[in-house]
């Protein structure tokens, strides 16, 4: 039985999103409500162990007493706020995908190997990413863009990967996940998927030992990637669907 779908997580993954996009919407969303604090960068980082923008904003509440505490009610309308600003600076374009995404998106469509995405963030932040990177039919390329809270359990529960398996039709031993980050690894295997992961500046002392292979990214001919955990840890490699294929089916005998 042939890799039937490549799942792909967006925040880190698809593109480095986290530090100059998200966290400086969270900011201009703080200051536009007029709240005396903002996440410098190492903050952020911090709080990236919690997933979903308003779990994030809440548990930096929790950790903050001194800072006025807010409702659900407020904390989602300046969650909205922050998407809105997270919209704008897409549209902008100011955003690119990381190395050797669009190229694999690409090698993907030509082979005919199904493509979908699973991810803790709101629709319209993947919407607007996609659009602004892959074009106004970017969105379309995906078979099904699981997102946000339509399940009840963001990563590390297995929920958002388990819906997206639902939606293709496929069982989780014939596809593969790309990740970048320890909560999208524990999420993607918790559902039982063999996971990639291409490591950010944030991610990168994290733990992958549960990874098919950790990479730096996926690379281009011009600069390949380098593999940095895994059997073959220090090669320079291009990652394609050949790869992907080859690294899964090693691991899964089929
Ligand atoms: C991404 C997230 C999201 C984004 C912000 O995690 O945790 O919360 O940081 O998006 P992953 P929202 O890459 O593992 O899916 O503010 O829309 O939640
Ligand atoms: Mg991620």
């Amino acid at each position: 039985m042939p890799l039937r779908a490549l799942i792909f997580d967006v925040d880190g993954t698809l593109a480095d999103t986290e530090r100059d996009a998200h966290r400086v919407a969270f900011n201009q969303a703080f200051a536009a409500a007029d709240l005396p604090f903002d996440w410098d960068v190492p903050t952020y980082g911090y709080y990236l162990k919690v997933t979903g923008g308003k779990e994030r904003l809440r548990s930096f509440l929790n950790d903050h007493p001194e800072y006025p505490q807010l409702g659900d009610v407020d904390i989602a309308r300046i969650h909205k706020q922050k998407t809105g600003f997270y919209v704008e600076m897409m549209e902008a374009g100011l955003l690119p995908l990381r190395p050797g995404v669009e190229r694999l998106l690409n090698v993907a469509r030509e082979v005919g190997l199904p493509i979908a995405i699973a991810t803790t963030t709101t629709p319209a932040n993947v919407e607007s990413l996609l659009k602004s990177t892959l074009g106004k039919d970017g969105p379309g390329r995906f078979r099904t863009i699981g997102a946000g809270d339509i399940v009840p359990h963001k990563k590390p529960a297995p929920d958002i990967y388990l819906y997206v398996l639902r939606q293709l039709g496929f069982p989780a031993a014939d596809c593969l996940a790309l990740e970048d980050s320890e909560n999208g690894l524990r999420s993607a295997v918790s559902a039982g998927l063999d996971t990639v992961i291409t490591q950010t500046e944030y991610t990168q002392h994290q733990d992958f030992s549960s990874a098919l292979r950790v990479l730096d990214q996926l690379g281009e001919p011009q600069a390949p990637a380098q593999i940095l955990l895994g059997r073959e840890a220090g090669a320079r490699v291009v990652v394609d669907v050949d790869l992907l294929t080859q690294w899964w089916e090693e691991k899964t005998q089929h």
